[in-house]
């Protein structure tokens, strides 16, 4: 894609799921990546690592800081850091409400804050999810983030622009570590059943499937490039048609 070859570009939560798609198509592309997650699991040949909490703010600091002495602009960044746990409003304690809002939506505004201070032009691609518009039960902190983070997403466009764009990627089920954690929660751990849930959850999609994380690189690329120059603030699903699906049935006639 136009644009991307010898880039310097951040991802957060790098090191599994969507993430570690995005640090593997970067790579492709010919993006220098840095890749920040708190914990790190399989290296993608070609990334840089840093450990990093990205809801810790000295931690934040710390390593852009680092990052910033070895590239002279950061060009792009992809806000992909992400947990869910479940439980309605009334069931979720502070703590783990807390917690869910610091690492979806505050690390944006901290990561982003420290970023831009070394991103003189350049593309900001936010994960959200198809849940910022349809929502699941029992999953209230983790919507009410994904929903802040178009907010973040839009705000960033108007006050950054033209020199730096910013757009939200809003996936539905895509097969990672979280899905899986999600499918185990309802089936228990035999493997089987966890296909087998996920199976059961695709064939609600239009696309009658669960989508796959390089699916969701794919926007992000595009976005992180030249070739999306006029789109800012925007939001693309990347859903296989979930969130535009009614859920009453009509004659088939
Ligand atoms: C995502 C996650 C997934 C879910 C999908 C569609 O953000 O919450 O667990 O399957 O939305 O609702």
């Amino acid at each position: 894609m136009r644009g991307l070859k010898n880039k310097n570009a951040v991802v957060t939560g790098g090191s599994k799921g969507i993430g570690a798609a995005i640090v593997s198509r970067l790579i492709e592309e010919g993006v220098n990546v840095f890749s920040l997650s708190r914990s790190i699991h399989d290296k993608i040949l070609g990334a840089n690592y840093f450990k990093c909490d990205v809801s810790n703010e000295d931690d934040v600091i710390n390593v852009i800081n680092k990052i910033s002495k070895i590239c002279d602009n950061i060009d792009i960044l992809v806000n992909n850091a992400g947990i869910e746990k479940y439980a309605k409003l009334g069931d979720t304690d502070t703590k783990t409400w807390q917690e869910i809002i610091d690492v979806n939506m505050n690390s944006i505004y901290i990561v982003s804050r420290e970023v831009i201070k070394h991103m003189k032009t350049g593309s900001i691609v936010n994960i959200s999810s198809v849940q910022a518009n349809i929502v699941t039960r029992n999953a209230a902190a983790y919507v009410t983030s994904k929903h802040a983070i178009i907010g973040i997403t839009k705000s960033i466009a108007v006050d950054y622009g033209p020199g730096i764009r910013c757009n939200a990627v809003l996936p539905g089920t895509i097969d990672t570590p979280l899905v899986d954690m999600a499918a185990r929660l309802e089936v228990g751990d035999d493997p089987e059943k966890i296909s087998k849930k996920k199976a059961e959850w695709g064939n609600l999609y239009p696309m009658k499937r669960i989508g796959r994380p390089e699916e969701v690189a794919s926007a992000v690329a595009f976005l992180a490039s030249d070739e999306s120059s006029f789109i800012t603030g925007s939001s693309i699903y990347v859903d296989g048609g979930l969130s535009v699906l009614a859920p009453v049935s009509t004659p088939d006639k």
